[in-house]
């Protein structure tokens, strides 16, 4: 069967870039998908974090997980620092990238550059030989995840396709998948860049955990333009664009379609929040059961971990032997 394999930090709160981009598509896939989940904390470590803050968002993050409907009794869930083998082909990973190769990453770029980071981690660079370890340990064939992740799938793939050309075959190469629709939630305030969870609490970044009022009010006040028409043109009309691709991501109609049935903002703006908070509801009250009980969302990773760990073993010594290390 095809394998899926994404990972996603927990490095802050979930806001419905991240639900729409990427989470209601892992949840999809598990049907048709041999699906491996990760909660990917060693990348969290790339930027400073409070240890209690980071243990508490890793099984934070892992119960949001499920409660958008990760099933860890059909899919494999569990924490990337349980599975000694990512850093462990990381190494080799980091070996078969250059230096020039890493340079070139947008997300490098940005994260080094903000005026929030004060010190700037070697392993903030060298991120995506982890993450491609993480990715290729699982034999994956499809990567979900959301717009922004294009160029780390595009180097994993390339460090594979190195890898396999100097010691021969050893890793499948991956494709990404990236939503017809949510691949893409810009920043309420902001339609010019992408919601996320960097910004912290802020009036253009709706969190899944939010109060419902206050979802409602977020997009009531959501930044449109001065003209009045309502069509979907992302150059031209960015804040109105956003508002019909995060409706269309909740309700499958497509955003050209969704603009033909509206002549003023006020009524986009008001289904818009109608159909997120349709889909929060649930994943809330899934939330609060969940987060009840700590111990059993520990119990649920560690079977998880052994899963992942099963597969994982064999893909490394696979490498390790190609590359010439001893079993
Ligand atoms: P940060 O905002 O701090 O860069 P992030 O919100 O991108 O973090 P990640 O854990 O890096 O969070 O991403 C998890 C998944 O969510 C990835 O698949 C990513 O592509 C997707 N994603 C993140 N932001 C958006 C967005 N605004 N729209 C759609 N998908 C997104
Ligand atoms: N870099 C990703 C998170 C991530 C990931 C992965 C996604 C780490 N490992 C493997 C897909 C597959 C991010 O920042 N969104």
């Amino acid at each position: 069967m095809t394998r899926v394999f994404s990972g996603i930090q927990p490095s802050g709160e979930l806001h419905i870039g991240n639900l729409l981009g990427a989470l209601v598509n892992w949840n999809k896939m598990q049907d048709d998908y041999d699906a491996v989940f990760c909660v990917v904390d060693l990348h969290a470590l790339t930027l400073r974090q409070d240890p209690e803050v980071l243990r508490k968002n890793t099984i934070a993050l892992a119960q949001l997980l499920m409660a958008v409907g990760i099933d860890p009794e059909r899919s494999v869930l569990f924490v990337q620092s349980q599975v000694p083998q990512h850093p462990q082909l990381a190494w080799l990973m980091e070996c078969t990238v250059s230096y020039g190769e890493l340079s070139r990453m947008t997300a490098f770029k940005d994260k080094s550059t903000r005026d929030s980071t004060d010190f700037v981690s070697a392993g903030l660079f060298t991120y995506p030989a982890l993450q491609a370890a993480d990715i290729l340990l699982y034999d994956t064939d499809v990567v979900p995840v959301g717009d922004d992740q294009r160029q780390h799938i595009e180097i994993t793939r390339d460090i594979a396709e190195r890898f396999n050309s100097r010691y021969g075959e050893t890793f499948v190469i991956p494709e990404h998948r990236i939503p017809p629709a949510g691949a893409r939630v810009m920043d309420l305030q902001h339609p010019d860049r992408k919601m996320s969870k960097s910004e912290g609490e802020s009036p253009g970044t709706v969190f899944v955990l939010e109060d419902l009022k206050k979802v409602e009010k977020k997009f009531k006040r959501a930044v449109t333009d001065s003209d009045m028409e309502v069509r979907y043109d992302i150059e031209a009309k960015p804040g109105v664009s956003n508002l019909l691709s995060i409706l269309s991501a909740c309700t499958g109609t497509a955003p050209e379609e969704l603009a033909a049935e509206y002549e003023q903002y006020g009524p986009l703006k008001g289904d818009t929040a109608e159909a997120v908070i349709e889909v929060l509801k649930p994943i809330q009250a899934r939330f609060e059961e969940l987060a009840a009980d700590p111990a059993e969302t520990e119990r649920l990773l560690k079977v998880g971990a052994d899963k992942a760990e099963a597969i994982a073993a064999d893909v490394l010594a696979r490498a390790k032997r190609n590359v010439g290390l001893l079993g």
